[in-house]
């Protein structure tokens, strides 16, 4: 299987010039069904059709063999990776979700990327407690068979870590969507809506902040508007149906739509109510966005419309040559959904609308498609995604201009693929 912890740079953070006359020949395509360029062979004889073959032989596994099922093993290549220099240590760890091996909007269980500041505490959830203080009329001890006597829901949203790109903020970086865009999951969470609980508990008028804290050895805690915990936070025990992986804070963990990963505390051990942020402590908490002058943004908690081509993309080139080609990607916005994606396959000079497919969900991934005739010549491909609030993606260069290049956090840029000739993929960026 090929491990890429060892990945390095793209050459020399590249950046090229597009050439005056790039020819468009390849746009012919558009939004529509593609009817030109035949994608099934001629029947001719062939011994994968004519032949026995071993797995029309044989028996295979019976009912017992896997209880609990997992991929082909065809699939070895789909699989969570880390960029070793990223992190010192596998505590404070990161690894990333592999978005060129996924379709539709769902991130599989096995394959969401984890952020850990203290690594995976192995909690037994008969021995989890989630205590509810502070600028409350009761303070409260709620066990994990409490929680589910609550009005259950079921909602599916993103996840994204606010350092998502942040490698790309000084120019094209790593080599791949599962690098430059893979600290993003999105998953179906089932639990119950914090205000229920937080009614349970009676919180005080003088109640402006909420202090949820982890049950880790890092205690990451974070400050949360009242308000914001109020409207749609959730704490959830499920994701995609089953209990929730050890790595995503089995057994609850703390759902903030649409807001910065950092906010969505796993492992939640207790919620305080303050009448003021926190002080945090450094390394779990300084999430602000550094500017060219010195100042910085803070309380960005919003994560704003971003996209992505998922393939073709670095780890996912043409394989099938001149033809028939799809395009696909994702797009989110942490202000709900997204209206519209626009594909370019010429750096940005032409755009057309991409075909949004499936639930278009708030705050939730969103799949596009674009299918094309390709001509064979080298293509800049680039997404741009627009939010029901009309937020239009910016471009890198336009981020740069308003924030500089101090940043590591919320890095929305359009990314660029620079597809070759003989359909292998670059991460680069276009002027
Ligand atoms: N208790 C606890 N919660 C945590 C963290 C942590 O280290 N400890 N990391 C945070 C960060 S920075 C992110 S981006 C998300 C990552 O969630 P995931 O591991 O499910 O992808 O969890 C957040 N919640
Ligand atoms: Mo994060």
């Amino acid at each position: 299987m090929a491990d890429s912890s060892d990945i390095s740079p793209v050459s020399s953070a590249r950046r090229i010039a597009l050439k005056a006359g790039l020819k468009l020949g390849a746009l012919a395509g558009g939004a529509g069904l593609v009817g030109a360029g035949q994608v099934s062979a001629a029947a001719t004889p062939d011994p994968l059709i004519t032949e026995v073959q071993d797995w029309n032989r044989y028996l295979g596994d019976g009912v017992d063999a896997n209880p609990y099922g997992k991929p082909s093993v065809h699939e070895s290549d789909a699989v969570r990776r880390t960029v070793s220099w990223l992190t010192a240590d596998n505590k404070s760890s990161i690894n990333f979700t592999p978005l060129h091996k996924l379709d539709g909007i769902i991130t599989p269980n096995g394959l969401c990327f984890e952020r850990h500041h203290g690594g995976v505490a192995d909690i037994a959830p008969g021995d989890h407690r989630l205590m509810i203080n502070g600028l409350v009329e009761t303070p409260l001890v709620f066990t994990m068979e409490d929680l589910e006597r609550f009005p259950r829901e079921s909602h599916v949203y993103f996840l994204e870590c606010a350092a998502n790109s942040g490698m790309e903020w000084r120019g094209a970086q790593l080599n791949g969507c599962q690098f430059t865009h893979g600290m993003v999951h999105n998953v179906m969470y089932t639990g119950v809506k914090l205000k229920h609980l937080l009614a349970e508990a009676g919180v005080s008028p003088r109640g402006k902040w909420l202090l949820p804290e982890g049950a880790d050895p890092s205690h990451m805690t974070r400050s949360i508007p009242i308000d914001k915990a109020m409207d749609d936070c959730m704490v959830v025990f499920r994701m995609n149906g089953e209990a929730l992986r050890p790595e995503q804070g089995y057994p609850l963990r703390l759902v903030v739509p649409g807001w910065e990963g950092n906010m969505w505390v796993k492992w939640l051990r207790r919620l305080e109510i303050g009448d003021q942020p926190w002080h945090h402590r450094e390394e779990t908490s300084k999430y602000t966005d550094l500017l060219a002058d010195g100042t910085a943004r803070r309380f960005t908690w919003t994560m704003d419309v971003k996209s992505i081509i998922t393939n073709p993309s670095p780890q996912s080139p043409i394989r099938h040559g001149r033809g028939r080609t799809v395009l696909t990607g994702l797009a989110w916005s942490g202000h709900g959904t997204v209206k519209r994606v626009d594909v370019s396959i010429d750096g940005g000079r032409n755009w057309s609308t991409a075909r949004l497919d499936g639930p278009t969900l708030a705050k939730s991934l969103h799949r596009f498609y674009y299918e094309f005739d390709w001509d064979g010549s080298e293509l800049f491909l680039q997404s741009r995604a627009i939010d029901e609030q009309r937020q239009v993606q910016p471009t890198k260069d336009a981020l740069r201009a308003e924030r500089g290049v101090n940043s590591i956090y919320h890095n929305n840029g359009i990314q660029t693929w620079h597809i070759r000739p003989d359909g292998s993929a670059e991460n680069v960026e276009v002027s």
